[in-house]
């Protein structure tokens, strides 16, 4: 497996080196809007520590990633007055992963209404 590289765009939002509109962040996970939202409060939830994504990310921290995102999709459900919450990860370039620092995407839902491609 390619190692993990922390010139990536997520480590240098980490790092500060990258604006973003932060949504949350605590001792080990930050979250913050995707930058092309396929809905409303679309928000990604990223692991301080090192992962390239779900393939190498340490059990532990992969844990706090979720339970962040859960605290995330109560939020953005009453936010965004959603019916519903997509999760999903990417992991690889053949998995659809094109940033390769692990996130996860959390996207508010409404009745009838498609995700933005
Ligand atoms: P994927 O690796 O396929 O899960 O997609 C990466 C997502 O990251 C995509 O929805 C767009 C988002 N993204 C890429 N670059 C930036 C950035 O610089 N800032 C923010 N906020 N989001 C980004």
């Amino acid at each position: 497996m390619t190692a993990y590289d922390p010139n990536n765009v997520f480590a240098k939002i980490l790092r500060g080196e990258i604006p973003c509109f932060k949504v949350y962040e605590d001792a080990k996970t930050f979250a913050f809007l995707d930058i092309m939202p396929r809905a409303p409060g679309h928000t990604l939830i990223i692991p301080k520590a090192p992962a390239r994504n779900l393939l190498d990310v340490q059990p532990d921290d992969l844990a706090e990633v979720i339970r962040t995102a859960q605290k995330i999709a109560i939020a953005a459900k009453t936010a965004f007055a959603a019916d519903g919450v997509t999760l999903t990860q990417f992991s690889e370039a053949a998995g659809g992963q094109e940033v390769f620092h692990l996130h996860v995407h959390i996207i508010p839902r409404h009745v009838g209404v498609a995700m933005k491609p």
